[in-house]
């Protein structure tokens, strides 16, 4: 090769190698495998859920069990959870359930309330707080006792109280919490569809946690049946509050029939209980609470909470 072309020749490879190591150099490095990219959060629910039927059908005529309630309800999670797959709920809710010896009402209840809540795309769990031994019954104890417990067990915005003998006839009824504390029966069954009284705040009722520190939760001294629903009325209007109820048919329950339970007679101190509300509400109430829980499990469809809340004071 001539002297030029080898020189040429050599330059030409010397400019190739340090193009190749610039090259080397300005390569990026080797990018990591890439993850599937992460799900964007869902949206939030729709104020009004799609998937609302509106009135329904309430029956009491056959029974259901359990298991049959179960396979209708795939998608709760054990210790009766549920929260909506494609959106998130604006609020948490715990629903508390008072209970003794009603096997039987809280099978229907279970059967009526978990589509319903499912199909409000409610975020929610179902507690059943059950009162140990047999002792007078405590209605509105035991709902103290569910409030405080739940805020245990996870972090709730409201709290529904409902008896367990008590199924809404509109889907439209949402088991949730509102500005004021809310009334969600506006018609019963066995009071032709109308309230007993216009100021009954009874059966089901919602609060959100304002609310209901506001009033000291519930009383915790009234044993045995009545008065107790009416000291929570009170509660609210002496904190300045008022209830709303749902409008018109939305607000209609079906109540199952029943005798009065051997341990919940009528209590007998109703109206001296009543005379103390105002000054009472201070003291007796969520800030002075004692009970004991023996177990707390989770059940395919609730959890439940048994508890021991003590005696009524002697007379
Ligand atoms: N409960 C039990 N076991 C009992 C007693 C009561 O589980 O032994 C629970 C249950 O959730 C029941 C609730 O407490 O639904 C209320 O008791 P209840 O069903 O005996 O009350 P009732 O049907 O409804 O009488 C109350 C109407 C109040 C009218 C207005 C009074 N101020
Ligand atoms: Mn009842």
């Amino acid at each position: 090769m001539p002297r030029f072309k080898q020189t040429m020749f050599k330059l030409l490879l010397l400019l190739g190698c340090v193009l190749s190591v610039i090259s080397l150099q300005a390569a990026p490095p080797a990018a990591p495998p890439t993850p599937a990219a992460a799900a964007p959060p869902p949206p939030p629910c729709p104020d009004i859920s799609p998937l609302h039927v509106g009135p329904l059908k309430v029956e009491f005529g056959s029974r259901v069990s359990l298991d049959q309630i179960l396979k209708q309800n795939p998608n709760i999670e054990r210790g009766g959870r549920h929260r909506p797959r494609d959106c998130v709920a604006s609020q948490k809710v715990a629903v508390i359930i008072p209970f003794r010896d009603r096997e039987e009402h809280l099978e229907v209840w279970l059967h009526y309330l978990h589509p319903i809540l499912q199909r409000q795309q409610n975020d929610y769990r179902v507690y059943v707080v059950h009162q140990h031994g047999d002792g007078t019954f405590n209605r509105a104890k035991l709902m103290n006792v569910g409030y405080l417990e739940a805020q245990d067990d996870d972090d709730y915005d409201c709290f529904v109280f409902s008896d367990v003998d008590l199924i809404p006839m509109d889907d439209r009824n949402i088991y949730g919490c509102s500005s004021q504390p809310r009334h969600l029966i506006a018609g019963l069954e066995k009071w032709n569809f109308g309230l007993l009284y216009h100021t009954y705040y009874g059966g089901v009722i919602a609060l959100n946690k304002e609310q209901f520190l506001k009033i000291n939760g519930f009383p915790n001294n009234y044993w045995g049946w009545g008065g107790e629903d009416d000291d929570i009325y009170r509660r609210i209007v002496y904190t300045g509050m008022s209830v709303s109820r749902p409008d018109g048919k939305v607000g209609h329950y079906r109540n199952i029939h029943h005798e009065r339970d051997k341990l919940n007679q009528a209590n007998p101190k109703i109206r001296e209980l009543l005379r103390g509300a105002r000054r009472n509400m201070a003291m007796d109430g969520l800030n002075h609470l004692s009970y004991k829980v023996l177990r707390t499990t989770r059940e395919p469809l609730y959890t439940n909470v048994t508890v021991d809340i003590g005696n009524p004071p002697p007379p």
